[in-house]
């Protein structure tokens, strides 16, 4: 059926591709399918490109991956033109990159900002999806990719009072541009995971009096970022082609990472010498043992024990000490944090620690925080409580497939779907790292390359053999689910309450959302299934 003549008389735009996300994935997916020749259109609520690079502005922000492999790899021209300056980048140079890379590729023509995607709904009939939008634009395009991001639906736990607190109140995932002045302020901080470290050891040496909500105690490994140096700048252009190799046959998609597996067949000598040598070096070295501690305890806890003492040997005050030390989830279950200087903070007179498990919080006050019968006065409190992570963004726009299925209501259980990119009953929506992809265990650039290439190849597949829809069969997907299932039941991963489980969001499903195998095996299946006439997808011509 010719739908747009249709269409036109009712004023809808359409197009071919419907791109939901401006952030890494969709920039990369719109360039993609520009290149098929495709009109497409990405949405994003944010003013810029970047997705959660755009908001995550908080002090202290900082990607937990080298730069020089959570970049682009597609362009060889990009990754020579741009030069990095730290190993670890910063937000602010991150979204720089990420807007470089939007100048170059000329991509905000096809994009508009400030655009909520309210709904997408396919019909049966047109074989296409309808999408709302916030601007009162409503498009169809027979293909929609959902590009919305792992970590892009901020979590703001329901405390009481919240409304009565007369300071001022931030979440570190909304943060507003420009700088906040902290100087001679009392702060809170709810949160100590990556981004509540980071924001910790970064304004501590500012504020008046910092006080830190804690709950769950982290794992923090140093991160020993460093300058990027001309020679390692020059050494990094003319390797390129070796690194970004290393990075997509690397288990965890971080080729930097030094491989250590085997560790427990090694005397006990041995391994202590990996782990004070990996300590001195930094993330790269010292995590070069993961995956093994996911599926070792053994393994698991001597590391645990290893990053206990180091904790210990730094935090001076015993009781502070004890508090800030992990005892009750292994290590690397929850996603391992980065510091530089976190534990020194907590040896500052201007700072407490608040042990929540032993004082939760009762309520914010006109004041500040209620907590254990205690009031802890604050001028300014920050919320670093993390994320509805992997299906959050996802589940706020109503999703409706075939015969008007919603994927909230499919979902309800818990997510599911065939390689994290697709599920029955929503023909032509792509879901790119979606639950069960390796992405949340892994570094998203290559992740997010990896998807993005499969999906447009897929869509240029379905126009070169004249195929309408592509379609997860149910066997296909539940033979996935049972693989994801029977490999995470290998690991430590279900013991711990952690974002990959949906433990950190009151009332969601618990359920592992990552798949745990490795990135190269997950690939590798993507790429059979391709080769093999898409096995586990209804084709319809
Ligand atoms: P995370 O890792 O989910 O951390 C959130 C932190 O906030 C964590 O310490 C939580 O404690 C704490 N939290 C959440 N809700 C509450 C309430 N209601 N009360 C007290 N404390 C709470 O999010 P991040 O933003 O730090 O990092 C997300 C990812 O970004 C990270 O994994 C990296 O990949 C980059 P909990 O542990 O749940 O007890």
């Amino acid at each position: 059926m010719n739908y747009s003549q249709d269409y036109k008389q009712k004023n809808v735009i359409v197009l071919d591709a419907i791109v939901v996300g401006a952030g890494v994935g969709g920039m990369y997916m719109l360039h993609r399918l520009r290149e098929q020749g495709l009109k497409v259109r990405v949405f994003d609520d944010a003013p810029g490109v970047g997705g959660t690079w755009y908001w995550n502005r908080y002090p202290g922000a900082r990607c937990d991956v080298a730069s020089t492999e959570y970049s682009y790899s597609f362009s060889d021209e990009i990754q020579q033109e741009w030069t990095w300056s730290e190993e670890f980048a910063g937000q602010p140079e991150i979204l720089r990159y990420l807007n470089f890379v939007a100048d170059k590729l000329n991509l905000r023509s096809d994009i508009s900002f400030e655009t909520r995607v309210l709904s997408a709904i396919y019909s049966e009939n047109a074989k296409s999806w309808t999408v709302e939008t916030s601007g009162g634009d409503t498009v169809v395009a027979k293909y929609c990719i959902m590009a919305t991001g792992n970590l892009s639906s901020p979590h703001f736990p329901d405390i009481p009072g919240l409304r009565n607190f007369k300071g001022e109140v931030y979440h570190s995932a909304r943060w507003p541009e420009g700088q906040t002045q902290f100087g001679g302020k009392r702060v809170g901080v709810i949160g100590t995971g990556s981004t509540g470290i980071q924001l910790i050891q970064t304004i501590a040496p500012s504020v008046g009096h910092l006080t830190v909500f804690q709950r769950t105690p982290a794992y923090a490994i140093p991160a020993k970022n460093q300058a990027m140096t001309a020679e390692r700048v020059a050494e990094v252009k003319s390797t390129y082609a070796e690194i970004r190799k290393r990075s997509f046959e690397h288990y965890l998609g971080m080729g930097y990472m030094t491989a250590q597996m085997g560790l427990r067949h090694l005397p006990r000598e041995e391994r202590d010498r990996h782990y004070h040598e990996g300590w001195k070096k930094g993330a790269g070295a010292f995590m070069g043992c993961f995956p093994e501690l996911w599926f070792n305890k053994e393994e698991n806890d001597l590391a645990a024990e290893f990053i206990r003492q180091r904790i210990r040997n730094v935090v001076v005050d015993k009781n502070v000490a004890a508090a800030l030390t992990p005892t009750d989830y292994h290590v690397g279950t929850k996603r391992i944090c980065l510091e530089m200087g976190y534990y020194d903070v907590f040896n500052q007179p201007n700072t407490e620690l608040v042990d929540l498990r032993k004082s939760p919080i009762e309520r914010i006050t006109e004041n500040g925080v209620l907590a254990g019968e205690m009031e802890y006065p604050l001028d300014i409190l920050i919320f670093a409580t993390g994320f509805d992570a992997i299906t959050g963004a996802l589940i706020r726009i109503d999703i409706r497939g075939r015969g008007g299925k919603s994927l909230q209501e499919a979902w309800k259980n818990g997510p599911r779907t065939y390689l994290g990119l697709a599920a029955p009953d929503f023909p032509n929506l792509f879901i790119m790292n979606g639950p069960t992809s390796p992405s949340p265990v892994s570094n998203f650039f290559p992740a997010i390359e990896q998807n993005v290439d499969w999906i447009a190849d897929c869509i240029a597949f379905l126009r070169e053999s004249g195929r309408q829809t592509i379609e997860a069969v149910d066997a296909a997907q539940q033979r996935w689910m049972d693989h994801v299932n029977e490999v995470a039941g290998q690991t430590l991963f279900l013991t711990a309450n952690s974002w990959f489980m949906g433990a950190n969001i009151p009332g969601k499903a618990r359920q592992i959302m990552v798949y745990l195998g490795g990135f190269p095996s997950y690939s590798q299946r993507c790429a059979d299934v391709a080769r093999n006439g898409y096995h586990g997808f209804a084709l319809d011509a």
